[in-house]
């Protein structure tokens, strides 16, 4: 780890630091030239996508796309570290626990499958048959199919994803949490209930046309690196590009793209936005709101600004809206989104100028208790001037995980449609479980109440990625069994039940063989609906390893039997689960032969057709209020109190921390930091450089803490204050959720910080 250190970078995005930064971590995996050949190969054609993130590939995607954090993704997984059994046999899980997640993680690969032994405290080696054979009788032991639950973390591919959720019902429950209950979650039921689906409507090449680009509550410069090459190019040929972003993020700044080698000799860059407004925590939808406001009074004074055709034909509920609108004063605007009516006026005056509008958002807005009717909002605002299904113009809700749109597709989903239920049942010709299964935060209540008993994760890190850690860790620690398809050492291993697993497997840049020895082919969806395949090029890890479909068909195998399914040839080939996809998930036909064209094929999204499947067969407009308030104006007059976001570090993916530097916010060498505005410092009485520890909301009769964090003083609106993720998880109450989305809300957290005294 590097010294401490705060500074102030003033550098672009990506650049020489972004090299800087990829050779260290290619140095630093202790597997150079493996490394440099899986990043040749990333996203291309006859190569693997990248576990980063679900950005769109380019059309002409010959040459390769430089991306700092795909390249820490890929090495972070082809490292030469292993961790063997001999590894566990040294370490009691006691010991780990006392490990960060960073050092846990940084152990390397592991190698072998390995059970939890309660009288020794330590994991032992267990054979592959005994595994599946234990997890089997787990499952043939409970009363009921919903004291199971199967939870899916959004890198699984779509062949895994829908092969676990045939496992999830065929055993008779939609206990199917997921990582986009606690992430995108909030877009979907917004996008649903809208234009009746909860996809995006946009392709990559809309990005081409566009006139304007409104980004709310995202930080592409770190998790969507390539989509900054995206906006810059748009930003070059004079498309208007507009930030809101509670934070000052360099990576919607200035950028230097690191593939134009001439640009960065002579030190230049970019500039991305064209105007960055920084609204408080949690008040987009009042800034929204008030653009649409001064929408409403320019099509009073000079007409032809809204589409009366679009929204005669094509929408409902506009009227009601428009008195919403009307009736919301500027005064609630300003007070909740912290930005002035010249600002907002500012900002609309770039609507009203572009003909073809694309809205993009992410956490910053999916992650309130108001995220669904926000994100409504957004969908009104791209409305009112027909910018849903022509080019140039849309909905692009900016996903995660690499393939956690996919998942979805292939029904990771506790919520079911009854039309999924209906093609299952015709395929397979049996029943299938109608009640609603669990998402994430309610598994968490059904093992802390007794309910759940066997806990299956396929991929992700639970323990650690969900919301009031202590709650979390005691749920699981109750379970009967534990099971975790993984790939590398996290936190959720050392959080066992009475019963425990970890299940290794193959990563997504290895090569995963049929018994003929010819590579299989997995597929993967990205946030543009986009389905294309991807094949590992590195020997596994270990030969130890097994694919994750190998893992899951053998457990269906030994616990459902083979009558219905045959599991075990599914996992010989492929096609064959892709056969079976086609035939029972819309969009997929001709599967096996479509995936294989150069880009894949798109899976299309009706909006853009101008049609949507709502039960009114039109695009609904959304007429709700604004909240009375949110967390921000709840907490400003609590002395001591102030609302916390939770974000992510340029050097981490998720609870996958790859190093404590988070370059363009000119941290180095921790992360345990707070950003606190120069005003909120005067107020809570800190100092720059002092400890605080941070103390969570304890109505419920549970205290809820994190020690130790140092005051960093940065540029962000009073009352709104940051740290990462997941460290800070243990503050946020798990009845802390959105509305409808029932999503962690892990954007407006209520805390108060206490004074440490820690030695330096
Ligand atoms: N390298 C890397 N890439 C990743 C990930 C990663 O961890 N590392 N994670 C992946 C996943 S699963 C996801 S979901 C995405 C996450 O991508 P992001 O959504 O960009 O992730 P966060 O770090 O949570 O950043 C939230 C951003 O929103 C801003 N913000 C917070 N609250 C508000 C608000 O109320 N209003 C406004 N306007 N802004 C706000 C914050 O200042 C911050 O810039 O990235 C994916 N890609
Ligand atoms: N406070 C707070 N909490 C949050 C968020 C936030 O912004 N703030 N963001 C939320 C969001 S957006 C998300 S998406 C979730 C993420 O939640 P998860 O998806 O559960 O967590 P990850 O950290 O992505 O999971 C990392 C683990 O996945 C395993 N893994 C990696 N690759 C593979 C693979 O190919 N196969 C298998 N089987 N396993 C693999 C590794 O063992 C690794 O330790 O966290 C959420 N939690
Ligand atoms: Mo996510």
């Amino acid at each position: 780890m590097s010294r401490e250190r705060i500074f102030q970078y003033t550098h672009p995005a990506a650049g020489w630091g972004a090299l800087r930064a990829v050779s260290q971590h290619i140095r630093h995996s202790q597997a150079p030239l493996a490394n440099v050949r899986s990043l040749l190969k990333m996203n291309q054609p006859d190569g693997f996508d990248c576990p980063g993130c679900a950005w769109g590939d380019p059309e002409h995607g010959s040459s390769f796309e430089f991306c700092e954090n795909g390249v820490k993704a890929v090495t972070w997984e082809t490292t030469a570290k292993r961790v063997t059994p001999k590894f566990f046999e040294r370490y009691s899980v006691a010991e780990m626990k006392t490990w960060d997640d960073y050092r846990l993680e940084d152990q390397g690969r592991l190698t072998s499958p390995m059970r939890y032994n309660g009288d020794t405290g330590h994991y032992e080696p267990i054979s592959w048959d005994a595994a599946y054979e234990l997890v089997a009788e787990h499952l043939k032991a409970l009363d009921h199919p919903d004291q199971a639950l199967f939870y899916t973390s959004g890198k699984a591919a779509n062949e895994s994803a829908y092969v676990f959720q045939l496992l999830a019902r065929l055993y008779g429950t939609n206990n199917l949490p997921d990582c986009s209950n606690m992430c995108h979650e909030a877009s979907g039921t917004a996008l649903g209930e809208s234009l009746g689906i909860g996809k995006g409507s946009v392709l990559l090449e809309d990005f081409e046309k566009a006139e304007a680009i409104f980004t709310f509550g995202q930080n592409p410069g770190t998790n969507h690196p390539r989509m900054l090459g995206t906006l810059r190019e748009a930003s070059e040929r004079g498309c208007e590009i507009v930030a809101f972003n509670t934070l000052r993020e360099r990576g919607l700044e200035r950028f230097a793209d690191p593939q134009k080698k001439l640009e960065m000799l002579r030190g230049g860059s970019h500039r991305i936005s064209s105007l960055y407004f920084r609204p408080h925590l949690g008040g987009d939808m009042a800034a929204i709101r008030g653009m649409a406001k001064v929408v409403f009074e320019r099509e009073a004074r000079d007409g032809n600004v809204i589409d009366h055709d679009f929204i005669a034909q094509y929408t409902n509920g506009f009227d009601a809206w428009q008195r919403a609108v009307e009736t919301t004063s500027w005064e609630a605007i300003e007070d909740q989104s912290g930005l002035t009516r010249e600002e907002i006026t500012q900002a609309a005056e770039v609507y009203i100028r572009s003909n073809a509008t694309i809205c993009c958002w992410a956490m910053g807005i999916t992650q309130h208790q108001h995220s669904v009717v926000m994100i409504r909002e957004i969908v009104n605002f791209l409305l009112m001037r027909g910018n849903i299904g022509k080019p140039g113009a849309g909905t692009c809700p900016v996903r995660g995980h690499s393939n956690v749109q996919g998942d979805r597709t292939m029904g990771i989903f506790e919520r079911p449609k009854p039309a999924l239920l209906d093609a299952l049942e015709a395929y397979y010709g049996v029943p299938m479980p109608r009640e609603h299964g669990v998402d994430t935060v309610n598994a968490i209540r059904a093992m802390r109440d007794g309910k759940a008993k066997v806990f299956i994760g396929l991929g992700g890190n639970f323990a650690r990625a969900t919301s009031d850690s202590e709650v979390c860790e005691e749920a699981l620690s109750s379970c009967n069994l534990t099971v975790h398809i993984s790939t590398k050492l996290n936190r959720s291993h050392l959080v066992t039940g009475r019963d425990a697993l970890i299940l290794p497997c193959v990563g997504r840049v290895e090569v995963d063989r049929r018994a003929d020895g010819q590579p299989q082919l997995i597929t993967v969806e990205d946030s543009m609906s986009m389905v294309h395949g991807s094949a590992g090029i590195h020997e596994p890890a270990s030969p130890d390893l097994r694919p994750e479909i190998t893992i899951l068909t053998n457990i269906a195998h030994r616990a459902l039997g083979s009558e219905v399914v045959d599991w075990l040839a599914l996992a010989e080939d492929y096609d064959r689960i892709r056969d079976q996809i086609a035939a029972v998930i819309p969009g997929f036909a001709d599967f096996n032969n479509r995936v294989r064209q150069p880009r894949g094929f798109w899976l299309g999204n009706p909006g853009a057709r101008r049609e949507f499947p709502t039960p009114s067969g039109r695009a609904e407009f959304s007429d709700a209020a604004l909240p009375e308030m949110v967390m921000h104006q709840q907490l400003r007059d609590r002395e001591g109190w102030i609302t916390l976001q939770t974000l992510r570090s340029h050097d981490q993916y998720n609870t996958t921390v790859y190093g404590y530097n988070d370059r363009y916010r000119g941290v180095e060498g921790t992360r345990r930091v707070i950003f606190l505005s120069s005003a909120d410092m005067a107020r809570l009485g800190v100092a720059k450089n002092d400890w605080v520890d941070l103390i969570g909301d304890s109505a419920d009769g549970r205290e809820r803490r994190a020690n130790g964090f140092r005051v960093v003083e940065y540029d962000t609106p009073a009352g709104c204050a940051a740290a990462y993720y997941p460290e800070t998880n243990p503050l946020i109450p798990l009845d802390s959720v959105g509305l409808k989305s029932n999503t962690p809300t892990s954007k407006s957290v209520a805390i108060r910080l206490e004074k440490s005294v820690r030695l330096a």
